[in-house]
């Protein structure tokens, strides 16, 4: 890879370069809104965070690319994507000043969807490939090495973007190249309906002129700083010298160093299993009205028992959480004799638990389901490395906080805490950096060493962020180093 020796296919002395596919939805909520909504194709669409039709509140969770177009961009206030891009339905009012041409379409999110149609483009992802990273709601990594050579590797991404477009009417852009880093960065380099294949022994030139915030870990603190070096481009940081970027960052200096110069050998490793199952669900303004919660909780609890016998998972633990005001985040759990996959169950014990909250108003309720046990014996046998799985990372807890009633064959576990996520207030209060966290997941995707506030994953090391490297110093992104 590092030097023009190796041609496109051939083995170099290793074996054949590995043929690693990165892929990443476009405006993913917007396109699954597009997706059942079809009048909303080639229309500038923005899906907002704590948004309600006709409101203001809110934050930009995405906006398709006619959107962006106008200056909407992730983690925007709504208020200002609308003084950008006013509501259309305004602007078809009779006598309204605004252009319906110059006009979007705003949309809440809806993650239960936007899930559900994850989890058909991930079906065809692991169909295409036996090992698959999912590192967030719309995004994986595919080695592919054993199903494909170098010489027709475009044709093999070119049929799993065409998969993902008949098969479930979203579209994917695909990046593919020897390692992780060069396939994420070139998934992102001709977005949308993208497909880029960077070939071994071109790794290098195809990053060198790009800007160094385009490397994987490098937020604008980072890349400002290194502007101030002098390092510009890929290119720069690739020449740079090594122990003057070791000097100012430390050994992540020496990674950006050798990610610049195309150097990766993380071998894809698949995203395992959940720790958990969890579904959860706010109310518009707090309720002390028990029945209105005990409804919330009867679904969310049919809701996570579904999902946990459609997956094939049998359960020890049930538990609830209840957001009571202003921001505290309480949990009851209780362990059973032994697993069970019992629908009835989770509603009865999640109903009890919630008994203790009676009369109490409630932000927020959640029901989960933990101390899994996993049906299928051949992924059992994995054993080890395994990490927690960052397709459920929306809706499903990766780690496991009952740990507590680990070993208990009854009992409830209980905890009152303070929830940064909830405290975080509505989103538009979002920071710069939009680390929005999404209503279904059970904690803020910070506490779990989130990288990018969205799909949160779960396993620091594994993927960070490119683009958040947030203040002060973006310590979340440069986990990934
Ligand atoms: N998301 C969010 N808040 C953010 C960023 C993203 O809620 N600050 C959500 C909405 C996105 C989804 O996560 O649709 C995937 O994030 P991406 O960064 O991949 O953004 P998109 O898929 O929307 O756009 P792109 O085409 O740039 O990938
Ligand atoms: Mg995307």
């Amino acid at each position: 890879m590092s030097g023009g020796a190796t041609l496109p296919g051939t083995p170099d002395d290793e074996g054949e370069d590995p043929v690693v596919l990165h892929v990443d939805m476009d405006c993913f909520y917007a396109a699954c809104e597009r997706k059942r909504e079809p009048e909303l194709r080639g229309e500038p669409v923005v899906v907002g965070m704590g948004y309600e039709d006709g409101e203001n509140h809110g934050a930009v969770a995405t906006a398709s690319y006619e959107a962006r177009e106008y200056g909407v961009e992730s983690a925007q206030a709504i208020s200002t994507a609308l003084e950008r891009l006013p509501r259309k339905a305004v602007a078809e009012e009779p006598d309204s000043d605004v252009d319906p041409e110059e006009a979007g379409h705003y949309r809440p999110v809806d993650m239960d969807y936007y899930q559900s149609v994850a989890e058909e483009v991930k079906a065809i992802l692991h169909d295409s490939a036996a090992v698959v990273r999912e590192v967030s709601i719309d995004e994986a990594y595919l080695d592919v090495t054993d199903r494909t050579s170098w010489e027709v590797a475009a044709g093999f991404a070119r049929h799993v973007k065409h998969r993902i477009d008949r098969e479930v009417g979203v579209t994917a852009s695909v990046g593919v190249a020897p390692n992780m880093s060069a396939a994420k960065i070139a998934s992102d380099h001709d977005k949308p309906d993208g497909l880029v294949v960077v070939d071994p022994g071109e790794v290098a030139s195809f990053l060198a002129p790009l800007d160094v915030a385009e490397i994987h870990g490098v937020g604008p603190v980072t890349a400002r700083k290194l502007r101030e070096m002098g390092v510009e481009t890929t290119g720069d940081l690739a020449a740079a010298d090594r122990s003057a970027l070791e000097a100012e960052f430390g050994e992540r200096g020496a990674e950006m160093h050798r990610r610049a110069r195309g150097e990766d050998d993380r071998a894809v490793t698949p995203t395992g299993r959940p720790k958990s199952l969890s579904r959860e669900s706010a109310f518009t303004e707090a309720t002390d009205d028990d029945e209105r919660k005990r409804e919330q909780v009867r679904a969310l609890a049919a809701a996570v028992a579904d999902r946990a016998s459609r997956k094939g998972v049998m359960y020890r633990t049930i538990g609830v959480k209840a957001v009571t005001p202003p921001y505290d985040v309480n949990t009851r759990a209780r362990s059973l004799p032994g697993p069970v996959d019992d629908p009835d169950l989770v509603e009865e014990v999640a109903l009890d638990l919630l008994t203790e909250f009676a009369g109490e108003p409630v932000r927020k309720v959640g029901v989960r389901v933990s101390n899994l046990s996993f049906a299928d014996a051949e992924q059992a046998s994995l054993g080890d490395g395994w990490e927690p799985a960052a397709d459920e990372s929306a809706a499903d807890e990766p780690a496991d906080r009952d740990s507590t009633g680990e070993g208990r064959t009854t009992g409830t576990d209980r905890s009152r805490k303070s929830d940064p996520a909830d405290a975080a207030g509505p989103p538009d209060d979002a920071g710069p950096t939009g680390q929005l966290s999404l209503d279904a997941a059970w904690e803020p995707a910070d506490t779990e060493g989130s990288t990018d506030g969205h799909g949160p994953d779960s396993t620091p090391g594994a993927d960070g962020n490119p683009d958040s490297d947030s203040d002060p110093e973006g310590q979340s992104s440069l986990a990934d180093f």
